[in-house]
């Protein structure tokens, strides 16, 4: 091997690695794991079939590209004991059923006589309506704050793998608004600290993923996409509650612009 060997190879060697820092560099994606928790997996009270298939899939994401990722982010739904959005807050009604909900400007829920869902301590809405409404879906008693045990428990699987700078973001945490997205709550009072992390985090692109595909997963991926992320739904690291609201999720989010992708396609949009 002569000297202009050894000037090639060694020339090759410090492009190759300039090459691999510009793409480190210019990573700027984030991961958003949304809800694998006790209380929607199969043992748990508001328990997705199959749910725990996606866990693996999920699992391998971080394994073969996760250094590629800037942040890890997962979102725990995480609702007081008698929590708003929970059939049992509500006499006479099931979950499943639905139940209109009215709020003052100030997301404070009012009760309005005409409908069923007095909840105890909640102020009577004023006779002109300067109220929003939400119909909200009414679930079992599912991931209560601090329950570390049984269906109810809100803790994120001990399958997922965790480690220790994953962002956490609790969604979801007043008693008188549903979260689905982990970005706002419904009613878009309020907003979690996800959009500032991902922003001073410097990240432009979100691979969403997680449970469920049709509520959580799907108003996550739309509140990014309209935030002005470049916003990746990953399906197979996803699972709907129904089938039909499952169609109707799809095609929700291709409409705003959300690319619906499978796992094995993050590695080459990376
Ligand atoms: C969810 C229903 C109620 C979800 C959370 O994570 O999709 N669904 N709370
Ligand atoms: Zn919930």
């Amino acid at each position: 091997m002569g000297v202009n060997d050894v000037i090639n190879v060694f020339f090759i060697l410090t492009l190759s690695l300039r090459v691999q820092c510009q793409a480190v560099a210019d990573m700027r994606a984030a991961m958003l794991i949304i809800d694998i928790q006790t209380c929607f997996l199969p043992a748990g009270s508001l328990a997705i079939e199959q749910a725990d298939i996606i866990i693996p899939i999920i699992n391998d994401l971080r394994k073969d590209s996760g250094k590629l990722f800037k942040l890890v982010v997962l979102s725990q739904d995480w609702h007081c004991p008698k929590h708003v959005s929970f059939a049992s807050s509500h006499p006479g009604k099931k979950p499943f059923e639905t139940a209109p909900l009215r709020y003052f400007s100030n997301g404070t829920l009012c009760y309005d006589n005409t409908n069923q869902t007095k909840v105890p301590g909640v102020l009577t809405c004023p006779a002109a309506d300067e109220t929003r409404h939400l119909e909200q879906m009414l679930w079992p008693d599912h991931c209560v704050e601090d329950v570390t045990s049984g269906p109810t428990s809100s803790n994120i699987s001990k399958e997922l793998t965790v480690t220790a700078s994953d962002v956490i973001i609790k969604k979801g945490t007043h008693c008188q608004i549903d979260s689905y997205s982990a970005f706002y709550d419904n009613g878009r009072f309020s907003a979690t600290e996800l959009d500032a992390i991902l922003k001073s985090n410097g990240i432009d692109t979100v691979f969403v993923m997680g449970l469920a595909l049709d509520f959580c997963v799907k108003y996550t991926a739309l509140d990014a996409k309209q935030l002005g992320y470049k916003t990746y739904t990953v399906v197979d690291a996803s699972m709907a509650v129904a089938k039909d609201t499952e169609k109707k999720a799809l095609g929700e989010m291709d409409a705003a612009g959300v690319e619906l992708i499978t796992s094995h396609k993050v590695w080459d949009i990376l």
